[in-house]
């Protein structure tokens, strides 16, 4: 299978499937000298991990990283750098009806069509399991965005089926398992979450994300566009149905004085653009929503064909997310950091001695 890699500068490659032995990543193209370890790696593993709370798939890894090269006396060395993660928890015979069948609404169907063969062993490399690499390489990218400029990438969970948020404060977010932006809704999300593994179903959920400190100039138009870059990013992670860059879909109903992003010296006046014109950064907030779908793995039966051209109903047993957006934050905020680390790469290269223009705008 080709293009498991993606950024042009900073380039990422994954590897692995879910019930296979390991899932691993090589990173190429990272500055030497940004100092990295493996302890650094615990606390985004662990927000996106399963089986950290009773709202997630309850299969349970342990998600411990290994460093198997790029990396001397704890500093990057600027080659490759490789990161492993061994699979210990894989429960497969959960598969054996799969191998069968096809999900309704699940990728089984056309990586058969596509491969003429598949690992139907917890999804195989179209499980969510994959995106755990994306959030380790994305450590090495937030890491050198914020030392080298300051950028801070953080994001939330902004609706939970119809339930969208009431208040916002991101201290509340990292405070409850759902990365919920109103302390006092999270009650709610949990009966919501309780009914809807009580009667087997899932949900769809939206990701919003931002990162702040980016300055102007990062984006290649015309065909590497950043918010080009970073739709491609987002629709690259599973489920992911839509996204959104700053007003996204809301700018059709709006009027041009409205949308426009009025400039004073001090500032803009607001950010519908979400940090972007004309496929490069404004020095605004990098702003990104993400719509995943309500997973296709549930135990409501649904129609079907199995391998022989049956027709069939499939039930899907095992630890799957009742909603796999609740663990997507950290997968959403890794795609904007990665995305932007390449193109601030890709920026230094061909317009590192421009430098900073007169008027910029606070
Ligand atoms: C997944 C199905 C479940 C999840 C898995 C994603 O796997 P299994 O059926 O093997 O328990 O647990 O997520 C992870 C293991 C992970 O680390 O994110 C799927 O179908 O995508």
């Amino acid at each position: 299978m080709s293009s498991n890699s993606f950024g042009k500068l900073f380039t990422v490659t994954t590897f692995g499937e879910s019930h296979g032995p390991a899932i691993g990543c090589v990173i190429d193209g990272c500055p030497p000298g940004l100092a990295i370890a493996t302890e650094e790696f615990r606390r985004d593993l662990d927000r996106r991990a399963t089986g950290r709370s009773r709202h997630t798939s309850q299969r349970h890894e342990a998600d411990e990283v290994e460093i198997l090269s790029g990396v001397y006396e704890g500093r990057t060395t600027g080659t490759p750098i490789a990161l492993l993660i061994r699979n210990t928890d894989p429960r497969s015979k959960d598969y054996g009806d799969i191998a069968q069948t096809f999900r309704p609404g699940h990728a089984d169907y056309t990586y058969w069509q596509k491969y003429g063969i598949r690992d139907p062993r917890g999804g195989g490399r179209a499980s969510a399991r994959e995106t755990t690499m994306r959030v380790a390489a994305a450590v090495v990218a937030k890491k050198w965005l914020a030392e080298r400029h300051g950028v801070r990438v953080r994001g939330h969970l902004a609706q939970l089926g119809d339930i969208v948020p009431r208040g916002f404060d991101w201290e509340a977010v990292e405070a409850n398992p759902f990365f919920w932006p109103d302390a006092g809704q999270v009650a709610e999300l949990e009966r919501a979450m309780d009914a809807l593994r009580k009667c087997g179903d899932s949900v769809g959920a939206r990701v919003n994300a931002v990162a702040e400190g980016v300055p102007p100039g990062w984006g290649e138009p015309v065909y590497g566009k950043l918010d080009g870059d970073l739709a491609a990013g987002m629709m690259s992670i599973n489920a992911v149905k839509g996204v959104e860059i700053g007003a996204g879909f809301a700018a059709v109903s709006q009027r041009g004085t409205q949308h426009r992003d009025q400039m004073h010296l001090d500032g803009f006046t607001s950010n519908h653009a979400g940090g972007i014109l004309g496929g490069i950064s404004t020095g605004q907030p990098v702003s990104v929503s993400v719509a995943f779908k309500p997973t296709s793995s549930i135990l409501v039966p649904g129609d079907s064909v199995n391998l022989a051209g049956e027709g069939v109903q499939v039930v899907t047993k095992g630890r799957h997310d009742p909603c796999v957006g609740i663990r997507a934050t950290p997968i959403v905020e890794a795609m904007l950091a990665l995305v932007l680390m390449d193109h601030a790469l890709r920026h230094r290269a061909q317009c590192g001695d421009v430098g900073p223009m007169a008027p910029r705008i606070a």
